[in-house]
């Protein structure tokens, strides 16, 4: 596992490099799910996948731009589903990006799921990792990612991320929205799952939304890439993350790029979640 850790670290001194060069053009390929790659998403997972070969304890790796498992060390023990540089469209607002690995053994679902690690670019590169029911920050300076601090949500928080468009809520959840601004939440969201998810963790909690929209039944977000890696990010800093009905730790995949409606948040947030979609399974 250390050994996995320090090659996340090595891609990321590398990925800064690649993001400091400026280039926030868009290639011609379109990723799995149909959206537009940036040179710079393709770039990343290049640099992800050179370091990641040449470690012997992976197994396999899947990517968040492609379309099928790659397999790697027969005899590897882990498997790792990564996104190289999620919140692609604000790389044209300079806004912060960031990546993100689940790291499985056995089988790509949530069961399996056993570490997660995520890295922010923004003005300064953090990389947060979940492992053995702790979650630890480090910092980026001059090449090396030093230890900042261990990250724990408080119970409660006030920072209300709600993500998807009003216009395709259902008024339920449109309902439990407004109740928590009208409660004195404030609005924190940047369209940025890493760096909206590291804000509530480092101010102490709150809620972050993607739910199941009228466009998008099953939700945007990723399952392997983006969902699972946050939701053990979030239960071992002492929150929770849930479909709206469950734990997403409990979700079934049956395809890699399979979605899921999310909620990530500290304890009270996810009980007021669970509490209002109790009524409308
Ligand atoms: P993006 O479209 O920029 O790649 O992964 C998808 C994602 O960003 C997340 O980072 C972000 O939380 C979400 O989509 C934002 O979606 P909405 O604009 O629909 O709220």
């Amino acid at each position: 596992m250390k050994d996995i850790i320090k090659a996340i670290e090595t891609a990321s001194v590398e990925i800064k490099k690649i993001i400091d060069l400026g280039d926030t053009s868009k290639s011609e390929n379109e990723n799995s799910t149909g959206d537009t790659q940036l040179k710079l998403d393709i770039a990343s997972d290049v640099v992800i996948e050179k370091i990641f070969s040449e470690i012997p304890s992976i197994k396999a790796i899947v990517s968040e731009e492609q379309d099928s498992i790659v397999n790697l060390h027969e005899d590897g023990e882990y498997l790792i589903a990564y996104d190289p540089l999620d919140g692609s469209s604000l790389v044209d607002v300079n806004l912060s990006v960031g990546s993100i690995y689940g790291i499985y053994k056995n089988e790509f679902n949530a069961q399996n799921i056993i570490g997660a690690v995520y890295v922010v670019f923004g003005p300064r590169v953090e990389m947060v990792v979940a492992l053995d029911n702790s979650v630890k920050m480090y910092r980026l300076y001059e090449n090396k990612f030093n230890f900042i601090q261990d990250v724990k949500l408080n119970e409660k928080g006030k920072i209300n991320a709600t993500g998807s468009t009003q216009m395709n809520w259902a008024p339920f959840h449109k309902k439990l929205v407004n109740d928590m601004f009208n409660d004195g939440y404030y609005l924190r969201y940047s369209g940025g799952m890493v760096p909206d998810l590291h804000q509530i963790l480092l101010k102490g909690g709150g809620l972050f939304s993607y739910p199941a929209t009228t466009d998008k039944q099953k939700g945007k977000l990723r399952q392997l890439f983006e969902v699972f890696p946050f939701a053990l990010v979030y239960e071992f800093a002492g929150g929770g993350a849930v479909d709206g009905f469950k734990r997403v730790l409990e979700v079934e995949t049956t395809h890699i790029h399979d979605t899921t409606p999310c909620f990530f948040g500290s304890n009270e947030e996810i009980k007021r979640v669970l509490e209002v979609y109790k009524n409308h399974g």
